[in-house]
């Protein structure tokens, strides 16, 4: 039996910042983080519905060390809404690293979620921003076209694929994820929490070939 097993009516493959500034080379490279690029070349004929995300920063972003005189990349801060983490600047709206990879095939998309665009509020998920609850809409498109299960795959497995993954489950929606289509940041343990978070989440975790 195939573990995934895309429903072609009501499952949609969700792509996560497949972009350069997330692989090797790029401004917030995650290791290996290009070899997601054929596995999702190969999941992706598989679903009928496809959409990606692009994280989409202005210059000068809040979650941006370098709007933080003093502060170093991978800090926390304190926001309006909670804890945030400072990156490096990186898919700066417009530039190279904040294009998809180029050779993830596009074709086949549906829809391109930009998120992270207002210049003072992060968004690792697909669905809300970091405050939790400015929606960036995706769910009710998903709800209009009949879309029930998501599956996920894409850049970082614990930051923008895990937040999306979650608050697929949060909106109703059954969320899988296909580990082998995705690769971490793993900050001070980041991974193994986000993976404890997604299973409690409801997310189910897939890890062989799609
Ligand atoms: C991401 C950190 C900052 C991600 C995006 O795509 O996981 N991580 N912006
Ligand atoms: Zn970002």
């Amino acid at each position: 039996m195939d573990p995934l097993d895309p429903d072609p009516e009501h499952d949609l493959l969700l792509v996560i910042d497949v972009q350069n500034d997330f692989c090797p080379g790029g401004a917030l490279a995650v290791a290996d983080g290009d070899a997601v690029v054929p596995v999702i070349a190969a999941a992706m004929p598989r679903f009928a519905h496809v959409a990606l995300t692009q994280d989409w920063h202005p210059a000068g972003h809040r979650s941006f060390a370098s709007a933080h005189p003093g502060r170093a990349a991978y800090d926390s801060v304190q926001c309006a809404y909670g804890a945030q983490t400072l990156w490096p600047d990186h898919c700066v709206q417009g530039t190279r690293g904040a294009a998809f990879h180029p050779a993830l095939d596009l074709t086949r998309a549906q829809l391109v979620i930009r998120k992270g665009f207002r210049p003072s509020i992060d968004s690792y998920s697909a669905f809300f921003e970091n405050d939790r609850s400015t929606p960036t809409g995706l769910a009710g498109y998903l709800r209009e076209r009949g879309i029930r299960r998501v599956v996920l795959c894409g850049l970082a497995t614990d930051f923008c694929v895990a937040y999306s993954a979650i608050d697929a489950r949060r909106q109703g929606f059954e969320a899988t994820v296909m580990l082998d289509a995705c690769r971490a940041i793993d900050l001070e343990g980041s991974l193994a929490a986000s993976l404890d978070a997604m299973r409690a989440a409801g997310v189910v975790l897939h890890d062989g070939p799609p």
